[in-house]
């Protein structure tokens, strides 16, 4: 008897343990199912049911009503109030059904974040009309840059068999306002224009509808030759042009809202408008023209650069600018947030505030390509804000990027931002926890650029792991200096581009390929001597500089000036320059690199602290990864220091950990990553 019992308690032990064990799969969707709420609406529709659903399920408060209001009321489509009080009664108004599963999700999100005390007035219309994610899925079901498995995509089984996890992707989307998702890669297959591939994008399109996402599609700009054998590409071909309309009226027959194109032509060996001695606004124009009667618009890449060229992040402004105000007005220019390449920290690119007749949107890099891929845990609001809050002066003080971007500077309607995806097919979504955080992150931004990255943090916290503030401080604060810390121990004051070669996930700054273009090889960007360090892109170098306002182009100028955090972007710094704190930057160098080790050592440990309070699953898989972010941090600080200290010729402040690995010996190691 006492046998039975104990194996019976053991039992429920191991259930319980097994109910509690967690893989990351409801993402910061946890909220119980178990509500009764009453919940009515004036209307009906699918995003509706949506709405509906998801509150009568997970609403605690007092009864909702979901009130479809005149567009007069509410202009924006996707904009929503929020007014009543949470114990008396909830009204949530929208002039769209978007706007009502909006304004549901919002509602839910302050229930599970405790922000509910009563009465609700509450307001909310998003900064960009457009909140896109761009996947660069390959359709053999491999990712570019992808590192949380395959895509999530089966295009072999589509369109019979659907994945349960399409409705997933986009009620995570659309819990955090993302309306857009640009299936496939920009180095695009041309194939994704066969019917047989558009009949698999429709059966994907009409899961998303009812959740407000788009499907926008990447194209290959020479598909009319690939596809048909059309002769030619050239945009100015009227039978190029015809090609594109009768594939823009199939798509539409098939998708009646599909969203539009986007474009990489001319870039990293991708075809486009310039072999044929066209411009880039003739090539999105011709597309444009396509697209036009039905509503859909084109997104035009501006990540071009040559390797024969000037400086390479002077390009994209030089080959866009001349074309300012030559684009249809369903042609949206894409811009990397910097102008190099997603690096850790960027400046931002000139072309934000130069381009005054042309809608730009900024592309940000969610996928850790140039951070650690899923193994580095580091939160990306910290980065975006600091790229949104740049000033760029084109119409006085105070003219930022988010202001440039999003209709407040110049009148554009069409307005957008793009982020690229970090999801695969791994269970947990995104191969890191964290990552989690930074899809949250990009569409709460997309929303809302005013959040600040502490409030975007604490909320995904409590949606995600728990409410407790001995949790929510910590780990919140680990969050917010995780970027700077990871800045620190790869690429601090303004180096860039010092990875290894083609897979970009460990140091190289010694790489060098025989024959490779200079402008992917890490010298080209440090320019390390026996003189100092850096990049002259002042008005005595490369003049990149010029391409910015005034005052900032004064200020970027000036190594006294110049934010530090940026130097070795804009200068030529000698090893002995002085810093603003008195260090020589040699110095200021070394302990840079010190500071990101030690601060990865103190996340391990707030982490470990946390034990008793995550589930043992996310828990130890937190915290194995830390571990590899530890070990990287040293790696990346000894090459980094070591390498440069052959041109520096100074020690190491002794103060400073000393380096525990061998050059030669860092030298040799090669990843076989793709
Ligand atoms: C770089 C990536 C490359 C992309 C390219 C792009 O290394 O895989 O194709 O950007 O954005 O960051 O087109």
């Amino acid at each position: 008897m006492k046998l039975i019992k104990l194996a019976l308690v053991t039992l429920s032990i191991s259930f319980a343990l097994l109910s509690r064990a967690e893989d990351g799969s409801r993402l910061w969707l946890r909220a119980d199912a178990d509500a009764q709420a009453q919940v009515s609406a004036n209307k009906k529709g699918e995003s509706i049911a949506i709405a509906v659903q998801e509150l009568q399920t997970q609403w605690k408060g007092a009864p909702v009503q979901l009130n479809m209001v005149g567009k007069t009321r509410l202009p924006n489509p996707d904009a929503f109030t929020i007014t009543g009080d949470s114990r008396n009664g909830v009204n949530i108004s929208a002039s769209s059904e978007k706007g009502l599963l909006y304004g549901a999700y919002h509602l839910l999100r302050m229930q599970e974040t405790g922000q509910l005390n009563g009465e609700l007035n509450i307001a909310e219309s998003p900064s960009y009309n457009l909140r896109i994610l761009n996947h660069w899925d390959n359709l053999d079901g491999s990712i570019e840059r992808g590192y949380a498995g395959q895509s999530l995509w089966r295009w072999e089984q589509l369109p019979e068999t659907v994945s349960p996890r399409y409705r997933e992707y986009a009620r995570a989307n659309a819990s955090i306002g993302i309306n857009g998702t640009v299936l496939n890669n920009v180095n695009a297959s041309p194939q994704i224009l066969k019917t047989e591939m558009l009949e698999k994008v429709k059966v994907l399109a009409g899961i998303f509808r009812p959740y407000g996402i788009k499907v926008y599609l990447s194209v290959n700009f020479s598909s009319p030759v690939i596809l048909d054998g059309l002769k030619t590409a050239d945009p100015l071909d009227k039978t190029v042009q015809q090609w594109w309309k009768n594939k823009a009226a199939e798509i539409y027959r098939l998708i009646p809202d599909f969203g539009g194109f986007l474009v990489k032509a001319n870039s990293e060996g991708q075809p486009g408008p310039q072999d044929f001695g066209r411009t880039h606004a003739e090539g999105a124009n011709t597309l444009a023209d396509a697209l036009k009667p039905y509503g859909g618009i084109v997104m035009w890449r501006a990540f071009v650069y040559n390797p024969s060229g000037d400086d390479r992040a002077k390009q994209a402004y030089l080959e866009f600018t001349p074309l300012d105000g030559q684009f249809r007005d369903n042609v949206i220019v894409q811009v990397k947030n910097g102008p190099i390449d997603f690096q850790p920290r960027e400046p931002f690119n000139a072309l934000f505030g130069a381009m005054k007749k042309t809608p730009l949107m900024p592309e940000l890099q969610v996928t850790q390509e140039y951070l650690g891929f899923s193994n580095h845990l580091v939160f990306l609001a910290s980065m975006w804000k600091e790229f949104l809050n740049s000033d760029t002066y084109c119409k006085g003080e105070g003219s930022t990027v988010a202001k440039v971007t999003d209709g407040t500077v110049f009148p554009n309607k069409l307005t957008a931002i793009a982020g690229v995806a970090n999801t695969g097919d791994n269970t947990n979504w995104c191969g890191h926890h964290f990552a989690q955080a930074n899809w949250y992150a990009f569409g709460r931004l997309a929303w809302k650029h005013q959040l600040t990255p502490a409030e975007i943090a604490d909320e995904w916290l409590r949606l995600t792991f728990s409410s407790d503030i001995a949790l929510v401080n910590p780990v919140k604060e680990m969050m917010l200096s995780s970027w700077e810390t990871t800045v620190s121990y790869m690429m601090p004051l303004g180096l860039h581009h010092i990875f290894a070669w083609s897979h970009h996930y460990g140091p190289e700054p010694w790489c060098a390929i025989p024959g490779a273009r200079p402008d992917w090889l890490p010298s080209y960007y440090h320019q390390a001597d026996n003189t100092g360090l850096g990049f002259n892109r002042t008005t005595t170098g490369s003049n990149a500089v010029s391409q910015y306002e005034s005052p900032l182009r004064e200020i970027l100028n000036n190594p006294n000036t110049c934010p530090e955090n940026l130097l070795v972007w804009f200068h030529h710094i000698p090893w002995n320059h002085t810093m603003k704190n008195g260090r020589s930057f040699w110095e200021e160098l070394c302990y840079r690199y010190d500071a990101g080790v030690q601060q990865v050592r103190a996340f391990q440990k707030i982490w470990d602290r946390q034990e008793n309070r995550v589930d043992a699953e996310r828990f130890c898989h937190v915290q194995s990864r830390l571990k590899i972010q530890s070990k990287d941090a040293v790696w990346w600080k000894d090459a980094c220091l070591l390498y440069f200290q052959t041109f520096s010729k100074r020690p190491v402040p002794y103060d400073i950990e000393r380096p525990v690995n061998e050059l030669e010996e860092l030298k040799m190691i090669k990843l076989h990553l793709k």
